[in-house]
């Protein structure tokens, strides 16, 4: 039988938690015969509503899930944790500028990187969720010296799975018939989902479409605002499609890209298509045997250079913010 794998969920009494976990101990997130330990980091005031978590998840009697544990201790919850979700964030609250928000998030992800420096197994895998996701990214990687910068990634797996059904849509197919799509760059409003890469069933999906103004004013735009579009029907944030996203970039990154295809992650740029070495920027990856590259080789016109500019220079500047702020 397998040694069960440690996976630590931080905000997991929150609702991106919730829709989370169960996914999980489902065996959803590494596969339908890999055992886990559920190891749950809340803040103190919401240790409480993590234990009901808890109860509801031993209530559903999951065979795979082999123990849970809960802390407000990140020295205790990443102890020898294999995969990491980091969920939990400050959010912004009104009034708030970016610099308050990078450093209360700093608050966060820097002592939350230095304990999974100290304390997380060899093989740690790291996705943070929580935003600003790519800079939150960046400060746990950076607190975290003795890991490899690569095992640190942030979410932009639910822009991409936007992406996918958004095209497919206007294609008149469902999102099986789609491959090769990208997100780049920030997960924000400047992110660029990028088709002239993507197949329809095999063929290029930016002539299948031959619509560059859909492009621009439409697919683009509804792409980045969709969790705004969320929020204002919903009356709440993205938060099961959010866990959904995130359970595909843990599967993706632990069981590889299907051939011929490939997946968008948030991961270190080691100055790929002309992002900074260092930053941590959306790019289209392949994996195998857990590791993932950066598909190179792509031509990347005008239309898309300009895009991809625009997002890594606002990475750039929450860069020199965080470093500016000594969160970094
Ligand atoms: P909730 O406010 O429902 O839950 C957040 C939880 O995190 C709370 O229970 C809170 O107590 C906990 N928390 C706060 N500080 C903590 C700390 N230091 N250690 C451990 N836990 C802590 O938010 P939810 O809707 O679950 O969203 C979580 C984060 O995901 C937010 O930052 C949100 O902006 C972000 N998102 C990121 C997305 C992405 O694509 N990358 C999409 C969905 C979502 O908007």
């Amino acid at each position: 039988t397998r040694t069960p794998v440690n996976v630590t969920v931080t905000g997991a009494a929150g609702q991106i938690g919730y829709a989370l976990l169960f996914r999980i101990a489902s065996g959803q997130l590494l596969g339908p015969d890999v055992p886990v330990n559920l190891r749950l980091l809340e803040i103190t005031p919401a240790l409480k509503a993590a234990e009901g978590t808890a109860m509801e998840l031993d209530d559903s009697a999951f065979p795979l899930l082999k123990g849970i544990e809960i802390s407000d201790d990140p020295n205790v919850a990443f102890d020898g944790a294999n995969v990491a979700l980091l969920v939990g964030a400050r959010p912004r609250t009104k009034g708030m500028e970016r610099g308050d928000l990078l450093e209360a998030n700093g608050g966060i992800f820097k002592p939350q990187g230095k304990a999974i420096n100290d304390h997380a197994a060899d093989d740690i895998k790291v996705l943070v969720v929580g935003n600003p996701a790519n800079t939150n990214a960046l400060i746990a990687q950076a607190a975290a010296p003795d890991v490899p910068a690569e095992r640190f990634t942030a979410m932009t797996r639910l822009d991409h799975n936007r992406a996918l059904t958004q095209l497919a849509k206007k294609a008149g197919v469902t999102v099986d018939a789609i491959k090769r799509l990208t997100i780049w760059g920030n997960h924000s409003a400047t992110q660029y989902p990028d088709i002239f890469h993507a197949e329809i069933n095999g063929k290029n999906a930016a002539e299948v479409v031959g619509d560059e103004k859909w492009l621009a004013e439409d697919f683009i735009p509804t792409v980045a605002k969709r969790g705004a579009a969320i929020i204002e029907a919903r009356g709440a944030s993205s938060a099961a499609s959010a866990a959904n996203a995130a359970i595909d970039h843990v599967y993706t990154w632990v069981n590889g890209t299907a051939e011929g295809d490939w997946a968008s992650m948030g991961i270190p740029s080691d100055g790929s298509y002309g992002v900074p070495e260092g930053l941590i920027s959306s790019f289209p990856v392949t994996v195998k045997d857990g590791v993932y590259s950066i598909v190179q080789g792509l031509e990347i016109n005008d239309f898309s250079r300009a895009r991809i500019d625009a997002s890594v220079k606002e990475l750039g500047e929450e860069r020199d913010a965080v470093r500016s702020l000594g969160l970094i």
